[in-house]
């Protein structure tokens, strides 16, 4: 692998301003939170930087970029979700444009928007960096970032009740993975405590 150095500098070139400066915080903040949780620094940092890269791409611009192993399903992801195609197409484009083979790098990145059930700490550490930049402007970022300092499987399933929510809410289809997430993280945690996450989003969100 490169150095930080000359990622910031591929991610300069591939990735729009206003994005590159989400990606830069979100980078960050999986960093503080790969400190705070001993996991790689600097796995958190380059997955952080390069979460979104494959945003306002499609099939179309991945083949004219010379990536044609497209799968079926991807391309029923980009007809079905397109908001997830960034996230499940990304792989495909970093090894191609990045060269970055670091599968636990790439999973951070395929499953920073839906989760999924059983993540790893790297990808946990991304979903929830992603989810508490302000960019985001959503009610409940001050009380998943307390829970992320506390729990990082409490804050996971927070921003999956957070999700799952605001999807019914503006009549958007669910995706499995992001269900699959939720009942991961509802199973793991308390049933009190669970309760407590879910009314305390809720309210914020209403
Ligand atoms: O790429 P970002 O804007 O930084 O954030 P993100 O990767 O978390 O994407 C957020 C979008 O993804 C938001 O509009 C909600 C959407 N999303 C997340 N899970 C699902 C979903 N959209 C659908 N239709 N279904 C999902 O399960
Ligand atoms: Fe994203
Ligand atoms: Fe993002």
């Amino acid at each position: 692998m490169k150095n930080k150095n000359s990622y910031i500098d591929i991610a300069t070139d591939l990735i729009p301003a206003p994005r590159l400066a989400h990606s830069k915080r979100v980078a960050e903040n999986g960093k503080e939170l790969a400190m705070h949780w001993k996991d790689n620094e600097d796995n958190a940092y380059l997955a952080g930087l390069i979460h979104d890269i494959a945003k306002n791409t499609s099939p179309e611009i991945y083949k004219k970029k010379g990536i044609t192993n497209i799968s079926k399903t991807l391309l029923a992801v980009f007809k079905d979700f397109p908001c997830l195609w960034h996230s499940f197409a990304a792989p495909l484009y970093i090894q191609h444009m990045l060269n970055i083979k670091n599968r636990s790098i790439l999973k951070a990145v395929k499953w920073h928007t839906t989760g999924r059930g059983n993540m790893s700490k790297l990808e946990k550490i991304i979903y929830i960096a992603d989810y508490i930049d302000p960019c985001r402007k959503i009610s409940t970022i001050s009380y998943v970032k307390e829970l992320a300092w506390e729990d990082l499987n409490s804050a996971t399933f927070a921003i999956s009740v957070s999700t799952i929510y605001t999807l019914l809410a503006t009549n958007r289809n669910i995706h499995p993975f992001t269900i699959q997430c939720h009942n991961y993280y509802y199973k793991f945690i308390e049933k009190k405590r669970s309760k407590e996450i879910c009314s305390r989003i809720l309210k914020s969100l209403n």
